[in-house]
């Protein structure tokens, strides 16, 4: 009932490595948001969904709550779920109940990085849906979307979060096409994506006042110290976070106070800050319904169903290829 496929790269540390010295080295400088989440980064994002004024975990979570018989239904009751970045699936159970009240549940596929969540969560739904086979798959996604089994009858992929937010331009493009590649005729898309909104809402929901999304942007820094042998000063960093409306996305970064010099042992590299000198450690695009329309486009995609909170905060949409 279970079979999970672990695919972690042996370098995952070297291609960090290569990644942290080219961002550090760029100018400006950037770091990849991958790197927020250790063990303290992934707690700090749970708290930030809890968080007042970051409402799209809760967004999603009511339209999956709501909406998900109606999502199974225009995705053509299929019985597989791949979910992308499935974590402790604790969204998915909406979509999976769903299924399984419409009679199509068969399968799902977790692939997550996570290996011992996986697990975990596999243990986990295979006793709270009887029948259904588990066939997960730890990898990083991003670099082993072609490893996804596929399965015999239809399939929904999910891509939930907002995630995709993350990607600029062009790798979100180079991502939605291979997704495009693994969707078989009658097989689907669902994809979480934050709408666009007036600034003062996006720019609270990055600028919480407790403070719990500085301490994420600024765990990357222990992230490198730990990981990479730095000696980052967080108390020597602010975090900064704007909307760029001509861009569309969030714009996330850290500012150094002072003129500094930071030492990475484990790259044998020093690399110098001046004082108000920005980082940029993510974004997060938000997206309309004609523009997420003209991206699936790009990608040989078409949108078949458009699911919204009541307040219109954020979408899950369906897509499929044309
Ligand atoms: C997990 C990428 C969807 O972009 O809103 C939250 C990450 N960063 N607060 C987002 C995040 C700062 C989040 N995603």
């Amino acid at each position: 009932m279970i079979a999970i496929d672990v695919h972690l790269d042996a370098d995952a540390a070297a291609t960090m490595a290569r990644d942290v010295r080219a961002g550090l080295c760029a100018y400006p400088k950037e770091l990849a948001p991958k790197y927020f989440y250790d063990d303290r980064g992934s707690r700090l994002f749970e708290r930030i969904t809890e968080l007042p004024e970051y409402y799209p975990t809760r967004a999603e979570r009511a339209i999956l709550d709501q909406r998900s018989a109606e999502i199974l239904d225009a995705a053509g009751a299929p019985g597989t779920l791949v979910e992308l970045g499935s974590g402790s699936a604790a969204k998915t159970r909406h979509l999976l109940s769903a299924m399984r009240d419409a009679g199509s549940l068969e399968t799902y596929v977790p692939v997550d990085i996570s290996e011992e969540i996986t697990q975990r969560t596999a243990n986990e739904l295979v006793d709270e849906y009887p029948g259904l086979s588990v066939r997960g798959l730890v990898c990083d996604f991003e670099q082993h979307l072609e490893r996804i089994p596929d399965g015999d009858g239809r399939r929904m992929i999910a891509f939930l979060g907002g995630t995709i937010g993350n990607l600029y331009p062009r790798q979100r493009h180079a991502f939605l096409e291979r997704i495009a590649a693994l969707l078989g005729s009658g097989d689907h898309l669902l994809l979480g994506t934050d709408l666009i909104k007036d600034r003062t809402r996006l720019e609270s929901a990055y600028n919480d006042s407790a403070g719990v999304t500085a301490d994420f942007n600024k765990n990357v820094l222990a992230v490198l110290n730990n990981q990479l042998g730095a000696d980052f000063d967080l108390e020597a960093f602010e975090h900064v976070a704007r909307y760029d409306a001509e861009a569309e996305r969030m714009d996330i970064r850290l500012r150094s106070l002072c003129d500094q010099d930071v030492r990475l042992d484990g790259l044998d590299l020093e690399i110098a800050f001046v004082a108000g000198e920005e980082m940029r450690t993510e974004i997060s695009t938000k997206f309309t319904r004609e523009r997420l329309e003209s991206v699936y486009a790009g990608a040989g995609l078409e949108l078949r169903g458009w699911f919204t909170d009541p307040a219109d905060d954020y979408a899950l949409s369906l897509s499929r290829v044309v």
